[in-house]
């Protein structure tokens, strides 16, 4: 279903209007986060993750990124707290990553990037039945942002590092149960928050961006086994090798940014 939208130059963001005109909207992700511009705002309390009996089923290569998948059918995962007016449910994760280390976040901080950003996916099972009738609504989605720096091997990220190659090519699925993704979270979840879009085609303007200011920090050579995924199939003739998958900022149109410290 729907139009095919990739990130390579004819199809990629500056063309994706053309099939999904949401895209010139006026609550569109991602955004670049100036920090001195954001207001704190004292009535943001803490997000608080609700991951303990982890649910994840597998692990998928979508042919836009690496994708983990939950059991969503009950609130064993859930996010609350901070701009949040009830529990989310967690749906899925998936990254964004450059070719070079300095880039391939979505969001930027006072016009810097970082080398790629880890998307927790929930949606409001509060207020709507399903995952698809959340994705269209207002308040349906909320997305935590997490930003990943090179430095020193991460202890956690090889759990998904390892099985990458398993996943390969678009299409590609893997068994991957009991994944709990907190350890992937920074020490402090201080963050910011704005009303926003989904980063990728259809880009619904469905999400609370709750977005963490410590980065994490992985190894390059963590980083460079995502790059050997690629956005092709197996069966296709051309591989693609699957690096940039990454929107870059859009206009803020007059949001505010809250600060929750
Ligand atoms: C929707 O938007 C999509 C994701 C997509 C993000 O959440 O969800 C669905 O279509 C239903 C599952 O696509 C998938 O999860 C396909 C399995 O994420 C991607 O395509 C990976 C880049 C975009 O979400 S985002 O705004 O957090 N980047
Ligand atoms: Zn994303």
């Amino acid at each position: 279903t729907g139009n095919p939208w990739g990130y390579g130059k004819q199809d990629g963001p500056s063309v994706w209007h053309k099939n999904y005109p949401v895209a010139e909207g006026d609550r569109q992700s991602p955004i670049d986060i100036v920090p001195h511009q954001a207001s704190h705002d004292p009535s943001l309390g803490p997000i608080v993750l609700n991951y303990d009996k982890c649910t994840s089923i597998k692990i998928a290569n979508n042919g836009h990124s690496v994708v983990v998948e939950f059991e969503d059918s009950d609130d064993r995962s859930v996010i609350q707290g901070g701009p949040l007016g009830n529990p989310y449910r967690l749906k899925q994760f998936h990254f964004h990553w450059g070719g070079k280390d300095c880039h391939g976040s979505e969001h930027t901080v006072a016009g810097n990037s970082y080398a790629s950003e880890l998307h927790l996916v929930h949606w409001n099972a509060v207020k709507y039945k399903t995952f698809g009738e959340a994705a269209t609504a207002p308040d349906g989605l909320a997305v935590l942002g997490i930003f990943l720096e090179t430095g020193d091997d991460h202890r956690w990220l090889h759990a998904i590092t390892d099985v990458l190659y398993t996943v390969k090519f678009k299409g590609s699925v893997t068994d991957f149960k009991g994944f709990n993704p907190k350890c992937l979270l920074p020490s402090s979840l201080h963050y910011w928050t704005y009303l926003g879009s989904l980063t990728t085609p259809p880009l619904h303007e469905s999400v609370t961006w709750i977005v963490v200011k410590d980065p994490i920090i992985v190894s390059e050579k963590q980083l460079g086994k995502f790059r050997m995924l690629v956005f092709t199939g197996e069966e296709e003739d051309q591989r693609i090798r699957m690096e940039n998958n990454f929107r870059p900022p859009q206009p803020l149109k007059g949001r505010k940014v809250r600060s929750s410290n």
